[in-house]
């Protein structure tokens, strides 16, 4: 099936080195190296048979290539969010030229502070949203986004998140009514309808993959996941993201997929 036609990313730039960690992975990121992974995280999404637009990096923003955080792009309109940490907080403004070469402006809505949202604690099912409670995301950001959703068709419920930075970083949508879920989203009530593929603890930050029409990306590293989505049908791309993963940063952050 094919479902999304764009991608927008944005290049990493050499602040990457001083982004946001929680420390859970070590080291700071090889900038060169981020470099090519990027290249190939590229190469896979236009083997997915996307168009794939790239923005230059912005060296004002050390985590700004993590482009799914300042916006929400879903079937029937685009959100431009207003993501929660300060040092990220300006790539709003930065990912609207974008967004507007693909909607126009009255398909355009804005979170507005003190509702604070990143993309990364949104989880499109179809024309259901999952958003998670997070440090990054707000009760407002949450009623906002509830209702922006709610004009256009679609709807949205809250998740309370207790461990992870973002809602993707241990859920995530395959399509299909299958879900990868890791850690604390094993036994959440609400995701019980769907079918639940559990995530070993030691691989848990591969709960992090993208389907993208019909082929699952899958991060470098992780066999159990890997043979797991393998088994599901899915055709497989493999990507190294080690660099990103130092920021916390998975396959889902590097991109917007519509
Ligand atoms: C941050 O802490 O904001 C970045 N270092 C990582 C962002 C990951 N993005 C995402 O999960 N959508």
């Amino acid at each position: 099936m094919k479902k999304f036609n764009h991608v927008i990313v944005r290049r990493p730039c050499r602040a990457l080195t001083e982004g946001i960690t929680s420390g859970l992975f070590p080291g700071k990121p090889n900038y060169e190296l981020a470099l090519k992974q990027h290249d190939a995280y590229i190469e896979a999404l236009k083997e997915c048979g996307v168009d794939v637009t790239v923005l230059p990096a912005d060296e004002r923003y050390p985590d700004s290539c993590f482009v799914e955080d300042p916006a929400l792009l879903t079937r029937a309109c685009a959100i431009i969010t207003n993501p929660g940490a300060p040092s990220r907080n300006g790539e709003k403004d930065e990912i609207i030229d974008a967004v507007r070469k693909f909607y126009p402006e009255e398909k355009i809505r804005y979170i507005q502070a003190p509702g604070t949202l990143e993309g990364g604690d949104v989880m499109m099912v179809g024309d259901h949203f999952y958003v998670g409670r997070s440090a990054r995301t707000n009760e407002e950001g949450i009623r906002q986004l509830t209702e922006i959703l709610a004009e256009f068709g679609m709807t949205c419920s809250e998740v309370h998140l207790e461990e992870v930075l973002h809602l993707k970083t241990g859920v995530n949508y395959l399509e299909n009514n299958i879900m990868l879920v890791s850690g604390e989203f094993v036994d959440k009530p609400e995701f019980m309808k769907y079918h639940r593929v559990q995530i070993p603890e030691e691989e848990a930050y591969a709960a992090n993959c993208i389907w993208v029409n019909d082929t699952v990306i899958v991060p470098e590293g992780y066999p159990a996941v890997l043979a797991a989505v393998k088994d599901l049908g899915y055709r497989t791309i493999v990507v190294d993201t080690s660099e990103y993963r130092k920021l916390d940063g998975g396959l889902s952050c590097l991109s917007l997929r519509f």
